[in-house]
């Protein structure tokens, strides 16, 4: 039988098949292998007398470490109008963590009752013309939360963003069940003990939600700097269209990103945020933020 882990405690693994959830231990040798269950994972399992073993765990699509989740397909990628004000470069920085994870982002724009004409933001406009699909939202009084849940059907979806942007708010909207306040809770007895919480995946409108928002703090490792502008999927319309093959976008002459970018057709500010980060990793290699 096939299904997905999705829940873990004490060395027990929740896996949903069809309807029903089969407790399940895992077999020894995946701790030889160094390679435990986590939530998200397809497994296989057998049942002895009713009692359930992991006998399998499929390729994984993606890893999370922060919640410890695996094959994520989309993200809600939640950002505030205002309280906090956005931050165009962590906003970038999530939207390069979801490429990089192959993860569909969706910039979810909150609390859209504290600005005027909203749809004029700086934040707004680069993301319509990074070709990124996003929401407004008014969370507090459950504004836009429809279009939230028309996204969740076929797929496991991680909320993330900084923290006071609305996150738990719309998560407990969606999930109809106050998850986030234990959520938080433990997040600040998280500074004086080592608390742990595992994530669940939640049914909802036939998707599951991950219930604990997602990589709140970013750690982004890119290996090359070739590989860089392969993230940016607004790029990829003008890929061989440079004088350089392998053309970087950098300092190339005859570069045809660069033109878009004179053209406005491409966003300015993405465009800096690619060339500060391909500085990074041609300086050091590993990014942190
Ligand atoms: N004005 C306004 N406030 C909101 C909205 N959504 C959430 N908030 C408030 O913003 C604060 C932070 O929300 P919370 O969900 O805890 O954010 P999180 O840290 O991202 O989980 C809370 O006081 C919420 O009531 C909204 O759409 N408009
Ligand atoms: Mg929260
Ligand atoms: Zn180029």
């Amino acid at each position: 039988m096939e299904g997905i882990i999705v829940k873990g405690i004490g060395g027990f693994y929740y896996v949903k098949i069809n309807n029903e959830i089969f407790e399940c231990k895992a077999r020894g040798k995946f701790r030889k292998d160094g390679l435990s269950p986590i939530v998200g994972d397809r497994v296989k399992i057998t049942l002895d007398k009713g009692k359930g073993a992991i006998e399998k765990i499929y390729e994984r699509k993606n890893e999370l470490v922060r919640p410890l989740v695996s094959n994520i397909t989309q993200a809600f990628v939640v950002f505030a109008m205002k309280n906090p004000d956005i931050n165009l470069d962590l906003l970038n920085k999530f939207l390069l963590q979801c490429e990089i994870k192959d993860i569909k982002a969706v910039v979810c724009f909150n609390k859209i009752d504290l600005i005027d004409s909203y749809e004029e933001h700086e934040a707004v406009k680069m993301i319509k013309k990074a070709g990124y699909e996003y929401i407004f939202l008014n969370a507090k009084n459950s504004i836009g939360l429809e279009e939230v849940r028309g996204k969740l059907k076929g797929n496991i979806t991680v909320f993330c963003g900084p923290s006071g942007v609305g996150k738990s708010t719309i998560l407990n909207n969606i999930v109809g069940k106050d998850v986030m306040q234990t959520g938080e809770i433990s997040e600040k007895l998280k500074r004086g003990k080592h608390t742990t919480r595992h994530s669940e995946l939640v049914e909802v409108c036939e998707g599951f939600v991950v219930d604990t928002p997602g990589f709140s703090s970013i750690n982004l490792t890119i290996e090359s700097k070739e590989d860089l502008k392969d993230y940016f999927p607004e790029f990829w319309d003008y890929e061989h269209q440079c004088k350089f093959n392998g053309c970087l976008h950098y300092k190339e002459p005859g570069c045809i990103v660069k033109r878009a970018v004179e053209e406005e057709k491409i966003d300015e500010n993405r465009y800096k945020f690619y060339t500060r980060t391909l500085e990074e990793v041609i300086n050091g290699g590993k990014n942190k933020w």
